[in-house]
């Protein structure tokens, strides 16, 4: 398998599935801010220009992190990264729904990128303002969530490794202070050792 990726990007929640699952894999690098992305070769492999995207032992990509996510999960049961009920497994899709398609990029496209959401300079204040709103909900909703629990699913699985990319972005990008069973939260998985490797390999 081989994860493209960048830095401290979405990514590092797929890196750190990978490094739990602990069989050997390739990760290569992106660099968005200089537009790897839409480079031609990039592009060939991922018409959507977006990390994650992981390229299976058959060859075929996979894109989306609760695709990637799920299917490493499935395909690598002994990772124990997803319980087998499907109560469970509806309930990670939920949480890892509502991490990327709302916190992510309804919420922190808006912090990290106004402009794509700004029709102009005067807009970008209320922009920003939307998504500290949108996030906080995010982070309220996670917090309560995890009120009684250790993480999300109980054990830890593919829905903490979302939830662990914007706690990240809100902590180490944004300078957050996080709800206290968040915090607790983030605190736990960056105590993981295969978190730690990832973080410590993509630089962070
Ligand atoms: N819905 C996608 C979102 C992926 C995404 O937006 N990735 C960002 C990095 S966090 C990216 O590749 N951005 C490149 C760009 O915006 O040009 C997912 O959940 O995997």
């Amino acid at each position: 398998m081989k994860l493209f990726y960048a830095p401290g990007a979405c990514s590092v929640g797929i890196h750190i599935l990978l490094e739990e699952i602990g069989e050997p894999y390739e990760a290569a690098a992106i660099n968005l801010r200089e537009g790897d992305q839409f480079r031609p070769a990039f592009r060939a492999l991922n018409p959507k220009s977006k990390v994650p995207a992981l390229v299976r032992e058959d060859g075929s990509l996979l894109t989306e992190f609760p695709a990637i996510a799920f299917w490493l999960a499935r395909s690598h049961p002994a990772a124990k990264l997803l319980a087998d009920d499907i109560e469970t497994q509806t309930r990670a899709l939920e949480a890892m729904e509502y991490v990327t398609a709302t916190v992510h990029m309804q919420g922190f496209s808006r912090l990290l990128h106004p402009e794509r959401f700004a029709p102009g300079e005067a807009d970008v204040e209320r922009v920003v303002a939307r998504g500290r709103e949108i996030v906080a909900a995010g982070f309220q909703a996670f917090d309560q969530a995890l009120a009684d629990k250790e993480y999300l699913l109980g054990a830890f699985s593919i829905a903490d490794a979302a939830l662990f990319f914007v706690e990240f972005w809100g902590v180490r990008r944004l300078g957050m202070t996080l709800p206290s069973n968040l915090a607790a939260h983030f605190d736990r998985i960056l105590a993981r050792p295969a978190v730690g490797r990832v973080l410590q390999r993509e630089g962070l």
